[in-house]
């Protein structure tokens, strides 16, 4: 049966402009200053320690549970660095090297994976939405506030983050499709770090890639190679000018991996082989940027040792910061709390701090429990 083919043709393309090897295709190398570039290579520094660290410091019980970026340092900063103070970005969980750039101080982001809400709150002038763990929920919310900015006239874009995980949740097709419908100035950044927890991409999607799924929404879509700095910079640098001229959104998949854990309570030697994991560390971002800076004989002596005295600093003044009261447990979860959590909460306050039982002549709590017997919630039951 004759068909006419239509147009255009689709197609997507890929970007890579320093290899793992480290050549460099210099006519498509980025006009990235040596300022720009040892800042670029110092926050690619900063994430890297500050990520081990806080690996260190979870296993030592100081932070609880932790989504590490190691690996992914290139897609971040090669993207977040094309955006303005005034833009907003919108991440998922695993955005530490794109919160420190943006001006997030460290012993914020050691409160919110302590626990602590404080740690959570952007400052009033900042323009970047919180950590969103429900994933893919963060990517509407982006397209709203493109929309809002387009709607006023802003000079405004709007950079979401998500993984290929997020690729198979509605939230994430809704946006896009709303994205292309009203042209607005939202940039969809996808790390690809080939795992979704323990799913393997090629149990996420039959897609040969991720950034064809743009074409379905009438946007432009471009695969790069996430771990190489220069070419993040250049596809989101590009995407970030269209959007601000006018031109609609842009879905830009970062092929990158995730070297370390999914979070501090996983285990990936259950699902994925050595083998594998050495492969990318050939490809690691850090060390080809490096190398990057060393030809052109920008690489500082001692920063390694810099980065480090910072990052312990941030540790001292987080651990200098007065443990919650364990009562603020129960704010924030309901609008209205319900009679059983009011009941909880007047129990735990009449505990104190120390979670035992009043002494008697003190406030009695509802039933005491035998110290070191576990009371059982009725919320368990
Ligand atoms: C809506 C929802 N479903 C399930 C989870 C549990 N969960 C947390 S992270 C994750 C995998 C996300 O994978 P991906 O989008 O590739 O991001 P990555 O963790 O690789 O950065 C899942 C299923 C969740 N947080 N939210
Ligand atoms: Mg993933």
């Amino acid at each position: 049966m004759p068909r006419t083919p239509l147009e255009p043709r689709f197609t997507v393309d890929y970007l890579s402009i320093l290899d793992s090897d480290g050549n460099l295709d210099s006519a498509l190398e980025p006009d990235l200053s040596a300022a720009e570039l040892k800042r670029l290579y110092r926050a690619m520094l900063l994430g890297r320690r500050l990520d081990e660290r806080m690996v260190r410091l979870q296993r030592q019980g100081r932070i609880g549970t932790f989504a590490p970026i190691k690996g992914q340092e290139a897609a971040q900063l090669g993207s977040v660095c094309t955006l303005k103070p005034t833009d907003w970005t919108v991440p998922s969980f695993r955005e530490t090297a794109v919160m420190l750039w943006r001006g997030w101080p460290i012993e914020k982001l050691l409160m919110t994976f302590a626990g602590r809400l404080e740690g959570t709150q952007p400052a009033p002038d900042q323009r970047d939405l919180p950590i969103t763990i429900p994933v893919a929920t963060q990517l509407p919310h982006a397209v709203g506030l493109a929309y809002a900015a387009q709607y006023r006239g802003d000079d405004v874009v709007v950079m979401a983050y998500f993984g290929d995980g997020a690729t198979s949740e509605g939230d994430f097709h809704e946006a896009l499709n709303f994205a292309g419908v009203w042209h607005v100035p939202v940039i969809f950044v996808c790390q690809n770090n080939q795992w979704a927890i323990s799913v393997p991409l090629k149990k996420q999607t039959h897609s040969r890639t991720i950034a064809q799924k743009a074409l379905a929404y009438g946007l432009p879509g471009i695969q790069v190679d996430g771990n190489d700095l220069l070419a993040v910079y250049a596809a989101t640098k590009e995407a970030v000018d269209r959007a601000r001229e006018g031109n609609g959104p842009t879905l830009i998949e970062c092929v990158t991996y995730r070297l370390g854990v999914h979070t501090t309570a996983d285990d990936p030697t259950k699902y994925r082989s050595e083998e594998e994991v050495r492969e990318w560390e050939r490809k690691d971002p850090l060390t080809r940027f490096a190398e990057y800076l060393r030809k052109k004989n920008l690489l500082q002596e001692g920063l390694e040792q810099e980065v480090d005295e910072e990052i312990a600093a941030a540790v001292k003044r987080f651990e200098a910061i007065a443990p919650p009261d364990p009562v603020s447990l129960f704010d924030h979860v309901y609008g209205e709390a319900p009679p059983e959590l009011i009941a909880q909460r007047e129990e735990a306050a009449a505990r104190g701090n120390d979670g035992q039982a009043a002494a008697p002549g003190e406030t009695e709590p509802p039933s005491p429990p035998m110290r070191g017997q576990r009371k059982t919630s009725r919320w368990r039951n």
